[in-house]
């Protein structure tokens, strides 16, 4: 027994009861005291082991600070030994989330009873991983085939409920879960029912099932191109359907430690703690507590205004939608009316969820409603005087503990403050569109902002399931001060001698969701056109950065909305096709700047796209606008398509190794345009002493 770990005998009952915060994860002391429990119970005159958790859930797997050091004893797989050869039968009791191996170690146990709101799954795909303590030998032989391939392949966790229908759990409680366990336990004795392993349960591919596994290759590849552990995880599979159990165990393990091995794995874990790490902000007085949030009002009806409201009113919040008009209103609703109809369609929300909803928001075109709100985000037009304006009316309006946001891309926040007679209370809430499905939401301190009001927004941002990052004020805020850098060197890419696609596919095979190009064409082309109408010659920068788009914008390309951009897209599937009239305009317009075309490699391409990233990232972190480098990746793979296999910019540049990436920007000034190559000097000065990226904050 170890602090983490209890036993107590209830009559003829054994109780292992781990307590291990935050989420009992198996650390080297639960695995001890799961032993020495084990040990106790074996001697003493109990006839039946129940095995549960204190605190908010049941074990959530493997601790996953121990990965990448060296393993300490006992190993998981003794503890799962020790379970199975236990003599007496033992009972896992599941609350809360039993994942990865928490769920494995349940499977070993001879009885498994979960409370109705429980959650079981095997997320270790998240983490580049696949299922190391049995998972993948053991779930297949209680759920078949079909099942285990989708569960471990995708990650996803299912509902008690759907867990006894798979022949996970034997059963599911309403109840108290304690007495339920003692109940179940007393019903075990009173039939005499005895150890039951999982292993025993025989497993045999056939001939459907080899379909099956071909199949599932073969989507998988598509849909999650370049991961390898989902492939490992289908060897493994493979393996519990061909082979004897122990055999097939140490498949797995094989299959594992390469998962391990494998620079994906270190990627993923890095998001994961790179996702919770971006949700605390620096220098906050500890006490700070966030402010109760429950009417929140939106401001501008169109396509990001009506998104944020449908994750407030997702969320259950009382959303007031306001509009200048009634027509702005009728459009917004319809607008949101259409894509919760998409969405029953498609079987992914019910009519009756969408009538919730819908019930949790108002559009009115009368300000006054925003009275009482406690939040009130801005989401007009990219105009630094009609959005002054709009604060300047809130200001009037609301009370003065409301706090007031913008959604605005690039406008400064303290201009908006400067309006209002609360500054500390002002503060910038970046959604990135389409607002409903994106979960990255950049938080932006403005000069003022005070820590309750900067608490809050993360707070509210986390209620309706974004992923929130803290950035400091600049032009573009973290991603898109990026993202320019990105976009420009895409572009010389075209112009120096690549095609669109070629540039498109170059990243898309890299692992980005999208292409550079086709992100363009989706966007609008005309949107930075029409900014750049308002700049002088100066502002613009070289025309070589965007001549291109000014002539395709010219020619009538607006992109996807006009059925052509950098591509021509089929009207009935949108699949984009490459079109011998951009190749002309592109041949055009390089000679009209006086370039010989030449050939490029994918790999400069990526190099060149992903190191401008990495490069700017250091300079965004070196002034403080982000907190820590890993806020940078969480932007970049939430917000940008970036592949979380690759961890987000920073850690592709630290992966890379910091010398080699200075080595590689200093070529680029060197045979590029050496203004668009300033190497950043934190990179220089952490290449240089051996630093690290991860300190620099
Ligand atoms: C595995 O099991 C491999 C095996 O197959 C084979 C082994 C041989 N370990 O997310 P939260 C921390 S792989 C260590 O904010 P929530 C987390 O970092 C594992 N720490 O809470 C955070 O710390 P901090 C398979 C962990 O309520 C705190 O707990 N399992 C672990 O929103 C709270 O986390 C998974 O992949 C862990 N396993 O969500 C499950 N899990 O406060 C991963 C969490 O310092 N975990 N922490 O920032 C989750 O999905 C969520 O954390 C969970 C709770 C749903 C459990």
């Amino acid at each position: 027994m170890t602090a983490s770990v209890s036993y107590t005998v209830t009559g003829q009952i054994g109780n292992i009861v781990i307590d291990s915060p935050p989420v009992n994860a198996l650390s080297r002391a639960v695995r001890q005291g799961i032993i020495e429990c084990l040990k106790v119970a074996e001697a003493d005159d109990t006839e039946v082991v129940v095995l549960r958790c204190e605190g908010r859930t049941f074990i959530a797997g493997a601790d996953i600070t121990e990965f990448g050091k060296p393993p300490q004893a006992p190993a998981l797989a003794t503890v799962l030994e020790a379970l199975e050869s236990h003599p007496k039968p033992v009972v896992a009791v599941i609350h809360g989330t039993a994942l990865g191996g928490g769920l494995e170690l349940a499977l070993c146990c001879d009885y498994r009873l979960a409370a109705a709101t429980a959650k079981v799954g095997l997320p270790e795909v998240n983490l580049g991983l696949l299922p190391g303590a049995g998972g993948t030998q053991r779930l297949p032989r209680l759920t078949g085939l079909k099942m285990a391939i989708d569960m471990i392949t995708s990650g996803r966790p299912l509902s008690a409920g759907d867990a006894q229908a798979a022949g996970i759990v034997d059963e599911v409680s309403d109840d108290d879960l304690q007495q339920a366990a003692l109940d179940f336990a007393g019903e075990l004795l009173s039939r005499g029912a005895g150890k039951r392993l999982t292993r025993d349960i025989p497993f045999q591919l056939n001939d459907d099932d080899t379909a099956l596994l071909s199949g599932a290759r073969d989507t998988i590849a598509k849909r999650l191109k370049g991961q390898t552990a989902p492939q490992r995880i289908l060897d493994c599979l493979s393996a519990a359907g061909t082979v004897p159990f122990e055999d097939g165990l140490k498949v797995e393990r094989q299959a594992f430690e390469a998962c391990m091995a494998d620079p994906q794995s270190s990627a993923l874990r890095h998001q994961f703690f790179a996702e919770r790490a971006a949700a605390k902000i620096q220098g906050m007085t500890p006490d700070t507590e966030a402010q109760a949030v429950k009417h929140v009002g939106i401001i501008g009806a169109g396509t990001m205004g009506g998104g944020i409201a449908m994750c407030f009113a997702q969320a259950g919040f009382q959303v007031t939608l306001v509009d200048q008009d009634q027509e702005g209103i009728d459009r917004g609703l319809g607008t949101i009316r259409k894509n919760y109809d998409i969405s029953v369609q498609r079987g992914r929300l019910s009519s009756d969820q969408v009538t919730g909803y819908l019930a949790n928001l108002e559009a009115t075109a009368d300000w006054q409603a925003l009275k009482g709100a406690d939040l009130i985000i801005e989401a007009v037009f990219e105009n630094l005087e009609l959005k002054q304006q709009v604060f300047q009316r809130l200001d009037e309006i609301c009370d003065a503990r409301t706090i007031l946001a913008s959604n605005t891309s690039y406008q400064s926040i303290d201009a908006l403050a400067a309006v209002t007679n609360r500054p500390e209370r002002v503060v910038g809430m970046h959604f990135f569109s389409p607002a409903n499905v994106m979960r990255l939401l950049e938080v932006v301190r403005g000069g003022a902002s005070d820590d309750t009001t900067l608490t809050t927004a993360m707070a509210v941002g986390k209620q309706i399931g974004k992923v929130c990052v803290l950035s400091g004020m600049c032009y573009g805020f973290i991603g898109n001060r990026m993202l320019r850098h990105y976009g420009r060197e895409a572009a010389l890419c075209v112009m120096e001698g690549a095609s669109p696609a070629q540039v498109d596919q170059a990243m898309e095979q890299w692992g980005m969701a999208m292409g550079p190009m086709a992100v363009g064409d989706l966007a609008g082309l005309d949107i930075g056109y029409r900014a750049r109408e308002q700049l002088s010659d100066e502002e613009k920068g070289p025309r070589i950065n965007y001549l291109l788009v000014d002539r395709l914008v010219e020619a009538g390309r607006l992109g996807q909305k006009s059925g052509a951009g950098y591509y021509r897209y089929d009207p009935e599937t949108r699949a984009r096709q490459e079109d011998p009239v951009v190749a002309d305009i592109i041949e055009a317009t390089r000679a009209e700047l006086g370039i010989t075309a030449r050939e490029l490699t994918a790999e400069e391409i990526v190099d060149r796209l992903t190191l401008a990233l990495a490069n700017e990232g250091a300079r965004i972190l070196e002034e403080g606008i982000a907190q820590r480098a890993s806020d940078i990746d969480v932007v970049y793979c939430h917000g940008y398509g970036f592949p979380r296999f690759r961890g987000g910019p920073m850690h592709a540049a630290e992966a890379r190794g910091l010398s080699s990436v200075v080595d590689r920007i200093t070529q680029f000034r060197q045979t590029l345009n050496p203004d668009n190559w300033a190497l950043a000097p934190l990179l220089e000065r952490l290449a240089s002493n051996g630093g690290s990226l991860k300190d620099a904050s």
